[in-house]
Parts: C-alpha cells; structure tokens; sequence
C-alpha cells in the first residue's frame, strides 16, 4: 500500500507475468548500454508501476510518488548533458526507455515525455546558461514538476492561431490567456507557455506557477489516461521577469520541435502497450479452453496473434532505424511524425484485438488491454492527431500542403 495525500493506494496481489516478444532479436541489434536501461526500466515498472496501476487507473489517482522515483532512475531528459543531472545516453535508449514505460501505462511515459521532451529539452536548447542551471537539475530529479503549454481552448491541431500573449512592462512580460488539456500543470512547479508577442512571433516563456495570476485548475471526468493528471492554465496578468524568456527561439518553430522530440519517444512508447498486450493475449490464449482446447489452437486466433507480432515487429525495426538516424542527427520531423501515427495506430489496434481474445474477461482490470486502449485513445489524439500525421506525410511526399 501507499499513500499519497491521505489517500491509500492499493497493491494489485496479481504477478506480472509480462514476457517481451522479441521476434526478429531487435535485442542484437541493441548497444550493451541500451541493454541495461531497457532491463533497468523493464525492473522498475514491474516492481513500481504494475503492482498499483490498476487501482489508480479505476480511482483516477495520480502516483505523483513516481516523479521522484522516476528522475532515480535517470527516466527524465536521460539524453540531456551530465552537467544537468542527466545521463547524456543517445536516442534509442531514450526511446526504449519510453517503450518499457508505456509497457506499465500511457499516463507514466506521459509524465516521462513531458517532463523531458517538452520541458527539459526546450530550457536546454533555447534557454539561458543560468536557465539550464536554474531549472534542469531539479526537473532531472524529479523534485520539480514541469508542464508544456501550448494547446489552447479554439487551438488544438492549429497552435498556430494561439491567443495567449505577452506584453512588455518594465523588467516584466504580462502574461494573459489560457491554455487546455496541460499534463501535470495542476501538480506544476515550472510551466513552458508558449505565448505571442507584441509583434505576434510564437515566443517560449518559463512560469513559476506560484507567481501571482497564474492557476491550473484540474480537468475531471477522463475516461482515458486516467493514472495521469490533466489541467488548463490560466494567467490573468501574470507578472513573469524577462529573464524567464527562452532567448533562443522565435516562431512555431520552437514548440513544434520540442513536439518532435516528444513524438520520437511516443513511436517508442506504444510499442509497450502494444506487448503488453499481445503478451497478455499470446499466455490467456494457450491457457484458455473452449471447446475441449486451447483457444490459441483456433486459426481465427492465430491469425490475430499473428498480425500482432507482425505489426509489433515492424513497429520496433522502424524506432530502431528511426532512432539511429536520430543520433546520426538525420531524422527529419515528417519521419518522426511518420512513426508516431505508424506505430500508436497498431498499438491501439493490437490492444482491441487483444481484448477479444481474453473475451469477456478483456473488459476487466484482470487483464491490461481494455486501460491500454482507453489510454492510447488519448496518445492517438495527443501530439498531433493520427489525421493531422497523416497530412503532415502527404504535405512530405508532395510538397503540397493540405494546411492552408
Ligand atoms: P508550419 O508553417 O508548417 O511550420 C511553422 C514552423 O515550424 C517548423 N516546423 C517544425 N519544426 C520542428 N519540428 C516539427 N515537427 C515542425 N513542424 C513544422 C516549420 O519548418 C516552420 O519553421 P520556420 O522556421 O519556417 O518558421 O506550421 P503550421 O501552422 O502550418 O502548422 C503545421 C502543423 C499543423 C503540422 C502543426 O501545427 C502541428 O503539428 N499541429 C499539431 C499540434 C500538436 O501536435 N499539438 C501538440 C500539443 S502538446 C501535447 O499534445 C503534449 S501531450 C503530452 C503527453 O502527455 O505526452
Ligand atoms: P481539434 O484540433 O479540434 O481536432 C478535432 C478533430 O478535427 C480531430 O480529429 C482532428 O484530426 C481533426 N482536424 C483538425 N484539423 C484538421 C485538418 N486540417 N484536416 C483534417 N482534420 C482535422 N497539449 C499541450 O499543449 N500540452 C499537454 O501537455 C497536453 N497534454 C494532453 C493530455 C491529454 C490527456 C489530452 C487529451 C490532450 C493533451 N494535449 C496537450 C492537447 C492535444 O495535443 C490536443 O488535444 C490535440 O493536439 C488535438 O487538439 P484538439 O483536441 O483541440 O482537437
């Protein structure tokens, strides 16, 4: 048990029993390095998440306790520089990192990717030597709770059209407008608002959320990434110092490529819901009998146990490729758009054909499918729609851009 503002969570009895297929050894194919935080992070989930992720996901309890325990680990901004508290590991350990994550549940890679991706990432590469020093190492550890603002209430797939603002007073901007579906801003120290200036550039600003004006209040009533903590910001002539601005981007340029970053360790992600569940299938499958045999000895089983593995095995070759091209410094944003809607499509494919096969047994919290296929619902929607990828695709291979 654990308790958490006077509220107890409660430990599954149930083992997890999770065995990750690895059809085509991707595992040769991995450094020793990556190695080690895939089975480290692999430990940790089963030890740390599995045994209480069905009691938060049933009461909607966030398990805040697991920041700390998180940043232990080395989980948030793991590519960044030692210098920060980070580990300075390469991209396909940053990616499967995310992939065990998102074994145990899409609401703690969430914490993971924004912590990193959408906060870490953007202080670092466009923020200040004093910035960095300020804000990393306390968001590396977990001790700091950062957000990412950036989607607003008429601004969804259209960041673009934002009307969140910053106006110059003095030392000070004056922050005003509100921002929708913000991961973790209720529990936030530190928030990365995306806001335009007087002259209508998309400027980054960091917000300490105990800064006057500024509040998080929290959205109830998900029905998907319900072991995650969702908030709006809103910042009603919020003084923020000038020394908070990220000097070194102008434009959408800024958030969208922290979006990138954020995509990238999504690919890897739901490759982990999507073995979780078909590893929970492939056992309840063999051990099932209906009609005097295993229901895995049914060809209409093993034709979706097939078309499982398979997706699941072409999901993992294009993250590894993805990933190498990522350190090489080669990918470019359509190619991680690319994977990010490839591989969160089959994973929330995969978990439906999964529930089937435990029958009605599937829609219980016995079994993980049915909390997976809630919560990719969300990583469908989030980080740019699976329709807005497919765009983003075509606008690639045409050079015609279906936006505008
Ligand atoms: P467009 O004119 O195409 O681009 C503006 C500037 O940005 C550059 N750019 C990118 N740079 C890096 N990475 C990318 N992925 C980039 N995409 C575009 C582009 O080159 C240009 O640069 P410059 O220097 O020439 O100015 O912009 P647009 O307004 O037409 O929009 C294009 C579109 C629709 C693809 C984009 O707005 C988009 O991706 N929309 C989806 C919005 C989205 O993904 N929101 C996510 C919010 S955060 C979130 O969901 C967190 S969930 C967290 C969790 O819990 O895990
Ligand atoms: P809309 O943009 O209104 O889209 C509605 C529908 O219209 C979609 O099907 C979309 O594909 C379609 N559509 C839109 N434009 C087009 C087009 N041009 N062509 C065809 N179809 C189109 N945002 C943040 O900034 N920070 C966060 O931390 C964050 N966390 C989130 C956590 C959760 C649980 C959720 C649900 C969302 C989160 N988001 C966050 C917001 C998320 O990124 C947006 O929900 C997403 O970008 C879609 O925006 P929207 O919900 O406004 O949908």
């Amino acid at each position: 048990m654990h308790s958490q503002n006077g509220v107890t969570i409660k430990k599954n009895a149930k083992q997890d029993r999770f065995n990750a297929p690895d059809y085509y050894d991707i595992s040769g194919l991995l450094t020793e390095e990556q190695l080690l935080a895939r089975d480290m992070v692999r430990d940790w989930v089963k030890k740390e998440v599995s045994p209480i992720i069905e009691d938060c996901f049933e009461r909607a309890i966030y398990p805040k306790h697991l920041l700390r325990s998180l940043g232990a680990i080395g989980a948030l901004g793991p590519s960044l520089p030692e210098k920060y508290g980070c580990s300075g590991t390469d991209e396909v350990t940053y990616g499967i990192m995310m992939q065990e994550l998102e074994r145990g549940d899409s609401g703690v890679r969430s914490a993971a990717s924004v912590q990193g991706s959408l906060v870490m990432y953007p202080i670092y590469k466009y923020g200040t030597e004093e910035q960095r020093m300020k804000y990393l190492p306390g968001l590396a550890s977990g001790e700091l709770v950062g957000c990412f603002g950036l989607t607003e209430p008429d601004h969804g797939s259209n960041p673009g059209g934002m009307i969140t603002n910053i106006k110059e007073d003095g030392d000070h901007y004056i922050l005003n407008g509100a921002k929708m579906w913000i991961t973790n801003s209720p529990i936030a120290d530190v928030a990365v608002v995306w806001a335009k200036d007087e002259t209508g550039k998309v400027r980054g600003i960091i917000v300490d959320m105990d800064t006057p004006g500024c509040s998080a209040p929290e959205i109830h009533g998900k029905l998907s990434l319900r072991a995650s903590c969702t908030g709006e910001l809103v910042f009603e002539d919020a003084r923020i110092p000038k020394s908070n601005l990220l000097p070194n981007v102008k434009g959408l340029r800024g958030p969208l490529s922290c979006l990138t970053k954020a995509r990238y360790g999504i690919a890897w992600g739901a490759i982990g819901a999507a073995m979780d569940c078909y590893d929970s299938a492939l056992r309840y499958s063999l051990e099932r009998e209906q009609f005097g045999k295993p229901i895995a000895g049914f060809q209409l089983t093993q034709k979706k146990l097939a078309e499982m593995i398979t997706e699941i095995t072409k999901a993992q070759l294009l993250v590894w490729r993805l990933g190498n091209l990522m350190d090489q410094g080669k990918a470019t944003p359509a190619q991680v758009s690319m994977a990010k809607r490839n591989n969160v499509k089959i994973a929330l494919d995969i978990a439906r054909e999964a529930r089937q096969i435990h029958g009605g047994m599937g829609i219980t919290n016995e079994y993980p499918c049915m909390r997976h296929m809630m919560n990719l619902e969300t990583v469908l929607t989030y980080e740019g729609t699976h329709d807005i990828h497919l765009l983003i695709t075509g606008m690639d291979v045409t050079g015609l851009n279906a936006f505008k």
